[in-house]
């Protein structure tokens, strides 16, 4: 048969799909088995930019951190068995900080099929239960189709990642087939019945309490509901690790509901008589292990939207559902006439205040006060810094003292992912380097995606990463002198010297070891011109922002009898 001219691979017909779909950007560790899709880039270099990686972990949270960071699809390309599995931890945590991320994997030809051809696994079934639709394309001509399917799903409604599976034969066959158009957002809004039975309820309240959190905002959702808040006095929190979704200079910005919550923001979520619960899951890190409020019908009024209906109900019976996407339903709440919010003037006031309280400092053990650190951080990124966290006991500095005031100021995996940090932070800088960014990482997630730094180096992306270095894996230990104290085991770590290790790079590495060298480092690192590690040495009882691990020990003992 005559090769016809509108003829091309299923490989290409992929990468011109996600040139449709807006697609700059896309992580990967490369695999043979999607090698025409590897050729089809090399014909877009110049439009879609592949990083390449050293770890699928890292590529995965790249690509995660770009869905994160922008509300666009991260996308990732990973091979067969291998890659997928060491790419599945970012599909966890897209899917539970719902993020919106399509990953691709190479999978064994179609002939080959269900025989364990080498590295094959079923990704139907391995990536059932994390992600949104995990699907395989059996045909080149159905590749458009399948893209925009999977675009689509990843930002609608509850955005989360979507798989899928792509034969290495299938993408070498050559179709005729016409792309698609790019994908649109399709989220749902509040009613009108909706919105007025939450202006009743919010009438009735006499001490409200917004919470705010979860996927699908953006700059000008964050902005209308600064301005909800503001119109009703309404005290606004941020659920775990969405602190940036509202202004924390906002004066009814009064802290996060997650792990190491202020105790007196705790007391008012228990006192308010209405919650008021926008984006956030009403998930184990937002009612403090399911028990404020208490399931499934609290005290408290609620008021809960979600853009998924079937978060609704879960577990607390809400006393008004909503469905509805972040900016619908923000921009129907700002244009929402005002209540007469005179009767929790002082609740207000106050609660504020507590946040504004717990702002100042605790003492710190050791020469090297993390609480003065963020103080510097804040000085030197103003409204430019990102700041970016991986999953430990070190990010609880950055969560209690730093000040988020701009949607999107804060990445961090909500699912408490470690090693997220420093691919996160290397995805943010490549997307946005004009900001400032600034990852936290400790000794023990640094260990675990730190060699992506090669690729940073590789790339010429220049992120800063703060290496709080314990020497241990501190948070493990903290549960460890609180549930069993004294008897420690397996969270002792040794470790390289960080420096020299991003020295060994090409990359900028210095120690800090006391409070005042830090500021100058930071300067350094800042103007390095590539990615720069400072190795910051606590004293490892500085576990938390409020207490000591001699103190957790030291309780937990008296309460033993020992
Ligand atoms: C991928 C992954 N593995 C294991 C854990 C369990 N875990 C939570 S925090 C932690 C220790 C973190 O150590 P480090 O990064 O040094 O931070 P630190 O707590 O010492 O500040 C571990 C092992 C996790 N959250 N994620
Ligand atoms: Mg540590």
């Amino acid at each position: 048969m005559m090769k016809q001219s509108n003829m091309r691979t299923g490989g290409r017909v992929l990468v011109d799909a996600l040139g449709v779909h807006g697609v700059d950007t896309v992580f990967s560790v490369p695999g043979e088995s999607f090698l025409a899709a590897l050729d089809a880039f090399y014909d877009v270099r110049d439009s879609i930019r592949l990083i390449s990686c050293r770890h699928e972990s890292g590529a995965g949270f790249m690509a995660e951190a770009y869905g994160k960071l922008t509300g666009r699809p991260g996308i990732c390309f990973v091979t067969r068995g291998p890659g997928a599995c060491n790419a599945s931890i970012a599909a966890h945590t897209a899917f539970q900080d719902s993020t919106p991320m399509v990953l691709f994997i190479g999978q064994v030809a179609r002939h080959q099929q269900d025989r364990e051809a080498f590295q094959e696994m079923d990704f139907r079934r391995v990536f059932g239960e994390m992600s949104k639709w995990v699907a395989q394309i059996e045909s080149p001509d159905r590749i458009p189709e399948y893209v925009s399917h999977a675009f689509h799903l990843a930002v609608s409604g509850r955005p989360g990642p979507v798989v899928l599976s792509l034969p290495e034969d299938m993408l070498r066959e050559e179709c005729a087939v016409r792309d698609t158009g790019p994908y649109q957002v399709v989220r749902a809004a509040p009613s009108p019945g909706q919105l007025d039975q939450m202006r009743t309820l919010l009438g009735a309240a006499k001490r409200p309490l917004m919470v705010v959190g979860g996927g699908g905002w953006s700059v000008e959702a964050a902005r209308d509901i600064a301005a909800f808040a503001l119109a009703n006095d309404l005290p606004s929190g941020a659920s775990f690790r969405c602190q940036d979704v509202f202004d924390n200079d906002h004066s009814n910005y009064v802290g996060d509901i997650g792990i190491g919550i202020n105790p007196a923001l705790t007391a008012r979520v228990r006192d308010a008589d209405l919650l008021v619960v926008v984006g956030a899951r009403l998930g184990e890190m937002t009612t403090q292990g399911y028990t404020l409020p208490a399931p499934p019908n609290p005290a408290q009024t609620i008021i809960h939207v979600h853009a998924d209906a079937s978060e609704l109900g879960r577990v607390y019976q809400a006393d008004l559902p909503v469905v509805s996407g972040m900016g619908q339903f923000a921009t129907a709440a700002a244009a929402l006439k005002p209540v007469d919010a005179s009767a929790w003037s002082d609740w207000a006031k106050e609660a504020r205040q507590d946040y504004v309280d717990w702002c100042k400092p605790d003492p710190v053990p050791g020469k090297l006060d993390m609480a003065k650190v963020i103080t510097v951080l804040q000085e030197r990124l103003g409204r430019d810094g990102l700041i970016v966290t991986d999953g430990g006991n070190f990010s609880g500095w950055g969560h209690r003292y730093y000040r988020y005031t701009r949607y999107r100021s804060q990445l961090g995996p909500t699912c408490g992912a470690m090693d997220y940090g420093v691919p996160a932070a290397i995805s943010a800088k490549a997307t946005a380097p004009d900001r400032l960014v600034v990852c936290f990482v400790g000794d023990g997630g640094f260990m675990m995606t730190g060699n992506e730094i090669s690729t940073a180096m590789h790339f010429g992306i220049a992120p800063v990463i703060l290496v709080i270095n314990n020497n241990m894996y501190g948070t493990i230990r903290m549960h460890q002198e609180r549930e069993y104290p004294g008897r420690t085991i397996a969270t002792d770590l040794t470790n390289p010297d960080f420096a020299q290790y991003a020295r060994s790079f090409g990359a900028f590495g210095e120690v800090v070891e006391e409070t005042e060298e830090f500021a100058p480092a930071l300067d350094r690192a800042l103007d390095a011109g590539r990615v720069a590690v400072l190795e910051l040495r606590i004293d490892p009882e500085a576990i938390t922002t409020r207490t000591t691990l001699g103190n957790i020990r030291k309780q937990a003992l008296a309460k033993k009898g020992g």
